[in-house]
């Protein structure tokens, strides 16, 4: 039995590195109390391409070497556009007590009992290594692009998934035979999973998705690490597991749930886990669609206690008077951050701003006229006539021509009264 931490989705960056590097220090601190036996971080170690100076590189790579100093590492390439190509080379140099390998091509790699890393030379072992003490299979995020470029490009999502499907059914024959030879196996990958739940709750149903569990189990592997999807999820086939630990902190509003990493415990017939939480920050959204209501904010304070705050609003233009910031604020001091996001909607785009409040309809139509410009006066009459009089005494004006009534140019005499107001002379 092998046990190996398994963290994910750190997104190191500088607009991150408070709140990740609080979560990845604490996770590797327990992790290592915990005498982990090996390591996974499984892609998206950073944000975005970062510049070798930068404190996030400085306090991730000393991350990296700490935990190296207590056990062999495996860093897997995430998707690119968070960790371009070459990134992962670097910590490939790192001076450390045990070895990290970086897998970024699809391989298979045997941790050796004498703690190194054997990588194989194609995409799988022809035959298993001796003294291999566990089999890790390793599939980097996949760049559909390239898959595009090298077959018909409509159906490349497709495509992906069958080519995957058959990789990890090609692997499935070589874990068979190391969990019969007695030894815990590890799959890790970067990817989504059909059907598995966003960090904000949002189904990942569609064609276009990597994995399906049952593809995920034909590689007959016992323990299945993920990374991508910052949510914690686990699906299960009798003793074997495959999961995300989720992003190891939080990094936008509206993610739910706890933050955390995983504990593994992976032997030759299945695995277990454990979900350790991560210290990640509180995030408190207030949304308004009209302008903020100070008592809500009042309530809300109470639970924003130390907590990242955010606090929305938007209302038309032609409403008047501003919002009071300060009060805003003030109301929330308790928070470790207040974020104030106001939107003003133009007119133009409001069209008829703020008359689903209005009650009556003189009143609608009324804020309709002010909000597109123009003179309402005429249609106001109209609309009074219409409610006071007799549907045959306006039918009957209006047949005579007389003055007020509105006369349909091409009016059918049958519904005299939309006629009417369909062709009056509205401002566009
Ligand atoms: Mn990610």
């Amino acid at each position: 039995m092998i046990r190996v931490a398994h963290f994910s989705d750190l997104h190191y960056a500088g607009a991150t590195l408070s709140e990740v590097h609080r979560c990845f220090s604490f996770a590797v601190a327990t992790a290592i109390a915990r005498g982990v036996d090996c390591a996974v971080i499984s892609g998206d170690s950073t944000d975005h391409a970062l510049e070798l100076h930068t404190p996030a590189v400085q306090a991730l790579a000393r991350r990296l070497q700490q935990l190296a100093a207590h056990c062999p590492v495996l860093l897997l390439q995430g998707t690119y556009s968070h960790e371009p190509p070459g990134t992962l080379d670097l910590f490939r140099l790192l001076s450390t007590r045990h070895p990290i390998h970086v897998a970024d091509r699809i391989e298979q790699v045997a941790l050796m009992r004498a703690g190194e890393w054997l990588a194989s030379g194609g995409w799988r072992f022809d035959s298993l290594p001796e003294e291999a003490g566990v089999v890790f299979s390793c599939l980097p995020s996949v760049n559909k692009a390239d898959v595009a470029a090298a077959i018909d490009a409509a159906n490349a999502a497709e495509a992906v998934g069958e080519a995957i499907a058959s990789l990890l059914r090609g692997w499935g024959v070589v874990n068979r035979r190391a969990r019969l030879a007695g030894l815990p196996t590890v799959a890790v990958s970067h990817g989504t999973v059909l059907g598995c739940f966003t960090e904000h709750g949002v189904p990942m149903a569609g064609l276009d998705h990597e994995f399906t569990t049952s593809s995920l189990f034909s590689a007959e592997v016992s323990a299945f690490m993920l990374g991508h999807i910052h949510k914690h999820q686990v699906w299960r086939d009798g003793t074997r597991l495959v999961a995300y630990p989720g992003s190891i902190g939080r990094l936008h509003y509206g993610e739910e749930g706890d933050k955390g990493f995983l504990l593994w415990s992976v032997d030759a017939n299945g695995a277990g886990l454990e979900f350790v939480p991560t210290p990640a920050r509180r995030m408190v959204h207030i949304d308004f669609d009209a302008k903020p209501d100070m008592e809500v904010v009042r309530i809300a304070a109470a639970q924003a206690q130390g907590a990242y705050v955010r606090v929305r609003w938007c209302f038309p233009e032609e409403e008047s008077g501003t919002v009071d910031r300060a009060a805003i604020v003030a109301e929330l001091a308790g928070a470790a951050e207040v974020k104030l996001e106001g939107r003003v909607v133009p007119v133009v785009r409001s069209r008829a701003g703020g008359i689903s409040r209005e009650h009556s309809l003189p009143e609608k139509v009324r804020r309709w006229a002010e909000a597109t410009g123009v003179d309402g006066g005429g249609l106001l009459a109209r609309l009074e006539r219409m409610e006071a009089a007799e549907v045959e005494q306006i039918v009957a004006e209006i047949a005579r021509g007389e003055s007020g009534a509105i006369v349909p140019e091409h009016g059918s005499q049958e519904c005299p009264v939309d006629d009417a107001l369909a062709t009056a002379e509205l401002p566009r």
